[in-house]
């Protein structure tokens, strides 16, 4: 079935209105969250036991998933705050609750922010998550059956992007496009296939991909094919805020992502609108506000304002001075691991990576990705296993491993310690091979006390002091 998406309308997209500076009045948040804390310890000393064992374990580890990343602490006071009492059904200004004025104000900042930094003319900062936020636009957009088409799972797709494991694979009649052998996405191929299902919705993005995408090229084959684009950009938020990557806010009709991956921000997502904000949405009103009603009421209740002002907090980083140093390193970071990890005679998957992203291919070695995975973290290396393209192992199993930069480089690591990391990656992969698949415990305690060092070297920024 085709669509005949409708034209834009000249009309005020429904933005943000000005966030409204204030002096700071009330309680203070430090001693606020110094009492609780001190509060936590005494209430429940088991829980706050295990509290304090997750901190220092992150501290000690090194942090190499890629949909990972370390928050600022300002951004998790945020999340502890008292708005976490606050219900506030509904969106600034138009509330199904009392008492929600301080919450509009900081719902409004977040959105400001969101627009900033992406350079996007609207944004929706309620979604709990990705996964919601595409589920959000996936049902504003479609009707149970209408045909969507994403990249599959197994060559780097999404859960949400239409996995038959996921209600956008259950409800709708998902196709998928897949990449080539050596792992590229074939663009001629997604056209072919876009023309030949006619989808309502075309998704690119990815959970495991290490290259660019060309979204300008995405939107030409969507506007062929009459669909929608959405761009899910969760693992490269941050490089498109810096401008490291091309951006797709204005290419796809609607862009989602997480906020916790590249945006070193809280659990929660984003929809963001470019151009397209004010086209009419399928029903009524426009495609913003679709989306809006999508958020709530109709997959969400009320919103955690809590995440929101974290959000809002991690965003104006985002749109700051500092936050294209961090990108900066984080790419930088990734060529260093994906060069030396090259160099030791590991395959990687697109033999290199454009983004934070390394994906290793390990087939042939002997070593499967869930080995690989728990002999490298009891050496306090944390990764995750991957299935690569054309991988027949279980997704239990698996014949790769997943590897990213966001966490190195927040601890400040450069090239050069970023190359060390992967150097010990290496020792562990070499080990499990010349051993059969079992790591010797000389070598675990090599590069353990390796990695502390580098931990020791490079702590998570504001945590200790
Ligand atoms: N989307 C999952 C991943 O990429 O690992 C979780 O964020």
């Amino acid at each position: 079935m085709s669509l005949t998406l409708p034209t834009p309308v000249a009309e005020p997209v429904e933005a943000a209105a000005a966030p409204v500076a204030g002096p700071a009045t009330g309680p203070d948040l430090v001693a606020f969250a110094g009492r609780a804390a001190a509060g936590l310890r005494e209430a429940d000393p088991a829980l706050y036991a295990l509290l304090s064992r997750e901190s220092a374990r992150q501290n000690d580890t090194l942090m190499m998933v890629a949909a990972s990343s370390v928050a600022d602490p300002s951004v998790l006071a945020c999340g502890g705050s008292a708005l976490g009492n606050l219900t506030a059904e509904g969106f600034p200004g138009a509330r199904y609750h009392a008492g929600c004025g301080v919450a509009d104000e900081i719902e409004r900042l977040a959105i400001d922010r969101a627009c900033a930094a992406f350079g996007a003319r609207d944004a929706i900062v309620q979604p709990h998550s990705g996964s919601s936020a595409n589920l959000a636009v996936i049902t504003a957009l479609l009707s149970p059956g209408d045909t969507l088409l994403g990249l599959d799972l197994d060559c780097g797709g999404h859960l949400t992007h239409g996995s038959p494991a996921s209600v956008t694979g259950r409800y709708y009649r998902a196709k998928g496009y897949r990449v080539t052998p050596d792992g590229f996405l074939d663009y001629d191929r997604i056209r072919e296939l876009a023309l030949a299902h006619r989808p309502k919705l075309i998704v690119c993005g990815a959970s495991a991909y290490p290259r660019s995408i060309d979204f300008a090229r995405f939107r030409e084959i969507a506007d062929e094919a009459n669909a929608y684009l959405l761009a899910d950009i969760s693992h490269i938020a941050g490089l498109v805020a810096a401008g490291l990557h091309p951006s797709p806010v204005d290419h796809a009709h609607v862009t989602t992502t997480s906020t916790y991956k590249q945006l070193y921000g809280p659990r929660g997502g984003l929809i963001l609108l470019g151009r397209d904000a004010r086209m009419p949405g399928p029903e009524r009103g426009t495609l913003a506000a679709t989306l809006r009603r999508a958020v709530f009421p109709f997959t969400q209740g009320t919103p955690d304002l809590a995440s929101v002002a974290a959000k809002a907090r991690a965003l104006d980083f985002v749109a700051g001075p500092g936050f294209a140093e961090l990108a900066k390193r984080l790419a930088d970071g990734a060529q260093a691991v994906a060069e030396r990890l090259a160099e030791r005679g590991l395959r990687l998957v697109t033999g290199g990576t454009d983004t934070h992203m390394v994906l290793l291919d390990l087939r042939g070695t002997g070593v499967t990705g869930d080995v690989a995975e728990g002999a490298l973290e009891s050496c306090g290396i944390v990764v995750n296993r991957n299935r690569v393209p054309g991988d027949t192992t279980p997704a239990r199993v698996t014949g790769g491993l997943r590897l990213g930069s966001n966490t190195l480089a927040a601890r400040g690591m450069d090239r050069t310690a970023a190359a060390e990391c992967a150097d010990l990656v290496a020792d562990v992969l070499d080990a499990l091979r010349a051993h059969g698949g079992a790591l010797p415990d000389a070598v675990r305690d090599r590069v353990r006390d390796r990695v502390s060092a580098l931990c020791a070297r490079h702590p998570l920024p504001g945590y200790l002091s």
